[in-house]
């Protein structure tokens, strides 16, 4: 089933309620031509995106300098207080064996140790770990996609894995139970509830169903096809689900915050339970997060390499309020102070 339905999301975007009008300064990219695949069906309808002056309202690109006013990273360093919280949120990582932890086609090869100063994880005896992927090869999004989730659905986060396998960049727009701003957002753009929704501004293209928005995503910014892992049904799902039990669904209910005019920046990828616990107060806090995907294999390592001078996530860059920080407890109460209510 295909939609086309431009003129309703303009005069629906007039008529959200004001923190919402606000809020969709930067949200709405996907509004310039909104197609709706549904699972079932196969083909996707993608027609070109008219140029929209509302587009030139947006943008997601950070500032290039930022205070760092965090602690010196400490890495695979569990801070005290936090070592429960860690342990629940590794166990995503055990039950879907890995899955976003590296990239497509992932690879590792020893290099004779240069001195070179891209990222590696160790180094002895004269030489060097070398990690790649062949995300490189594959089309890359222009503009990030955005998605419409929340972090204790197991079917956001078989969304979130594929997006960190193609090492895709997209804006998360964190939709928990009992949220004022993106849930209605979301209903508004898509006309259903149901979650994951995402968009794609690149294509024009927007879906519900996990397996549909998979599909797309590999069928677009991969090679077409859909690893095992991700393709196992309902045991992809189940297993995806009881990952997140021991957390005991944080993350997924609304909390009162002020929500920002700028989508934060989130360095991360979907297995590591640092980043988890991290995504669980932006949830919570209906913050809008463009998440920098960096798995294993991903070239964006050595970006934050450059800029930062360590590599180690998470790693959070607000642009409103000038702030950089590595260390997830740190990220986690400066989230709290900063935007909760
Ligand atoms: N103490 C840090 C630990 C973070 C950490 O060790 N993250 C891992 C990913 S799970 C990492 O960045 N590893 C760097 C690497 O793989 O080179 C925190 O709580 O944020």
């Amino acid at each position: 089933m295909v939609l086309a339905f431009r003129n309703t999301l303009l005069t629906s975007r007039i008529a959200l309620p004001l923190k919402c009008q606000k809020a969709s300064r930067y949200a709405p990219r996907g509004l310039c031509r909104v197609v709706r695949a549904e699972a079932e069906s196969e083909a996707v309808d993608v027609e070109p995106i008219p140029s929209d002056p509302l587009e030139a309202e947006i943008n997601t690109t950070p500032p290039k300098q930022f205070r760092n006013t965090g602690p010196d990273p400490e890495k695979f360093k569990v801070q005290e207080g936090t070592l429960g919280k860690i342990i629940a949120a590794s166990f995503p990582l055990v039950l879907r064996a890995g899955s976003g932890a590296v990239c497509s086609g992932y690879k590792v090869e020893l290099e004779k140790d240069e001195g070179q100063s891209s990222y590696t994880f160790l180094t002895a005896a004269g030489n060097r770990v070398k990690e790649s992927s062949e995300v490189s090869a594959f089309t890359r999004p222009e503009s990030p996609i955005e998605i419409y989730e929340f972090e204790g659905c197991p079917f956001c986060k078989k969304v979130r894995e594929a997006v960190s396998i193609l090492d895709l960049d997209v804006i998360f727009y964190p939709c928990p139970q009992g949220g004022t701003t993106w849930r209605p957002m979301a209903n508004e753009l898509g006309g259903q509830k149901q979650f994951p929704y995402m968009v794609d501004p690149n294509t024009g293209v927007a879906m519900y169903e996990s397996d549909a928005i998979i599909q797309y995503m590999f069928d677009t910014y991969g090679d077409g096809s859909v690893p095992r892992v991700l393709d196992l049904g309902i045991l992809t799902t189940v297993t995806a689900g009881l990952g997140l039990l021991p957390r005991m669904g944080s993350g997924s209910r609304a909390r009162a915050s002020k929500i920002p005019e700028e989508p934060v920046v989130l360095w991360g990828y979907e297995a590591s339970p640092f980043v988890k616990v991290v995504r669980e107060m932006l949830c919570e806090l209906e913050i809008p997060y463009l998440l920098k995907t960096c798995a294993r294999g991903s070239s964006k390592r050595n970006d934050m390499l450059d800029k930062a001078g360590h590599f180690q996530v998470p790693y959070l860059e607000d642009p409103n309020t000038g702030e950089a920080m590595f260390e997830s407890a740190y990220i986690v109460e400066y989230l709290e102070k900063t935007y909760a209510k």
